[in-house]
């Protein structure tokens, strides 16, 4: 299918990254939104044979897009457009999501609601021009708790016009994994302990990919790393040993530099770091997860060559990023206030909810596979009323009442939303976010402008929840 908008043969088109010495030739100010170079990728979803864990283990069946998980780095400029042709050599239905991407609402890649689903052997063509330069990432947003936990996902980068100086820019896409002893993944997609309690959560970790990998680096660089969490459920608390990180941005957009002593990333979350490694030639220096305490492990290694440092002293260039073109949201008597019941769940209060539009008590609901609810409905084949409408220009507060026993990680689709309070206080700083963590019973408040026409999901992204009913529409006219 193509996207039938006019102009494109007149365009520039490009093909992935082999384009990329044409396009610096380029003169990139002052192009019209209209009328940007294209940058074009295909992205095939399908089988392959992946492998995860070094020999003795055999290589896992996995679902990829492109062969490989994380699938193709999709890296543009900002201002570029992005064309991404999807092909289906799965044998069920699919689609693709763009994570944090404020994408126009036909591009969103939600089956049934903006868009008809991808059928086995069809295609379909994504094309967007990123608003936003920063750090995003692409995922199956269909039967996304296989999908998604057996491999289709990867990584978007929007490059600034103008980026901070560094040495590399690198992208760490971090997964988990529940595999057997022959590193296959344990098909138990459809555990009602999973759903009810904390998600599907592995017993392998893997950084781009791999098991532990060895990141080679240099004294004295300084390297840019683009953080993703792609976990189907698994939170990350990352300690560099030996090393200090800068976090410039989160979810893909900019923050005044903050230094903290561990990185905490829920499932969907982002974070940009800018590392100096201040090591000396020859030394190693591990990177912990340390989230679930009890089970600290190795994400991956600092590697130093044995080369001499590239500079003595740390590089003396400004490392934050121009601040965010976001609408800021107005809390006043016209802002648009709506409480979100999070509710179900093991050890939960759910005693009833709405599923398709009837009213069903909680054995009902369990054997439907519906285990949550948001204000009162559990979310079903992504075609739910809007539980909130709102006209174009008004800000939007939604206070997220966690009263479940369980952690939740709300995203909303086309929009970035700033974080107002969480446990009734201001936050330590101002950030801008897509994905926001929420504890056992905890309140956290966030507010946006709803400037981007359609319906669109909110969702837990711990996807078993999702699947099972943590899942609403908002409305935006
Ligand atoms: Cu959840």
């Amino acid at each position: 299918m193509s996207t039938g908008r006019p102009g494109l043969t007149r365009r520039r088109l490009l093909q992935g990254a082999a384009a990329a010495p044409l396009l610096a030739a380029l003169p990139r100010a002052g192009l019209a939104a209209s009328d940007g170079p294209i940058r074009e990728y295909r992205l095939r979803a399908a089988p392959a044979s992946v492998r995860l864990a070094a020999p003795p283990f055999p290589p896992s069946a996995l679902w990829c897009y492109g062969g490989a998980t994380p699938g193709p780095e999709l890296r543009l400029r900002h201002g570029e457009r992005l064309r991404v042709v999807l092909e289906n050599g799965l044998d069920e239905l699919t689609a693709v999501h763009w994570h944090g991407v404020r994408v126009p609402n036909e591009m969103d890649g939600i089956s049934f609601l903006t868009q008809p689903p991808v059928e086995p052997g069809q295609q379909f063509v994504y094309e967007f021009e990123p608003p936003d330069a920063g750090t995003f990432w692409y995922h199956s947003h269909e039967n996304a708790p296989v999908q998604q936990g057996r491999g289709l996902h990867g990584v978007i980068v929007v490059e600034e016009r103008d980026p901070p100086r560094v040495d590399r820019d690198l992208v760490w896409s971090l997964d988990d994994w529940r595999l057997d002893r022959d590193a296959q993944i344990v098909d138990d997609f459809d555990s009602a302990l999973d759903y009810s309690r904390a998600g599907r959560i592995g017993n392998t970790v893997t950084l781009n990919g791999r098991t532990s990998p060895e990141l080679p680096v240099r004294a004295g660089e300084r390297i840019r790393l683009r953080v993703v969490n792609s976990a189907n459920a698994r939170i990350f608390q990352l300690r560099f040993q030996g090393h200090q990180p800068t976090v410039i941005a989160l979810d893909g957009q900019p923050v005044e530099p903050f230094q903290e002593p561990s990185l905490t990333l829920a499932p969907a979350q982002r974070a940009d770091l800018v590392i100096d490694m201040s090591g000396r030639p020859g030394e190693r220096f591990a990177v912990i997860d340390t989230f679930y305490g009890q089970n600290p492990f190795r994400v991956a290694e600092l590697a130093y060559s044995e080369e001499p440092p590239l500079r003595e002293s740390p590089l003396d260039a400004p490392i934050a990023l121009a601040p965010v073109a976001l609408p800021e949201p107005v809390l006043d008597d016209r802002s648009l206030t709506k409480e979100v019941l999070l509710e179900g769940g093991d050890l939960g209060r759910l005693r009833k909810a709405y599923v398709d539009g009837r009213q069903r008590g909680l054995s009902e609901l369990i054997l439907d596979g519906k285990f949550w609810a948001v204000c009162g409905v559990a979310g079903f084949r992504q075609v739910m009323p809007p539980f909130i409408t709102a006209e174009r220009g008004r800000t939007v507060v939604l206070r997220l009442l966690n009263r479940t026993a369980w952690p939740h990680t709300i995203h909303t689709h086309g929009h970035s939303f700033r974080i107002v309070s969480r446990h009734g206080r201001e936050p330590d700083r101002a950030v801008w976010r897509d994905t926001v963590w929420l504890e056992p019973e905890e309140d956290t408040v966030v507010a946006f402008v709803a400037d981007n026409p359609g319906d669109w999901l909110l969702h837990c992204h711990m996807l078993s929840h999702a699947y099972a009913g943590m899942q609403a529409t908002f409305r935006v006219t």
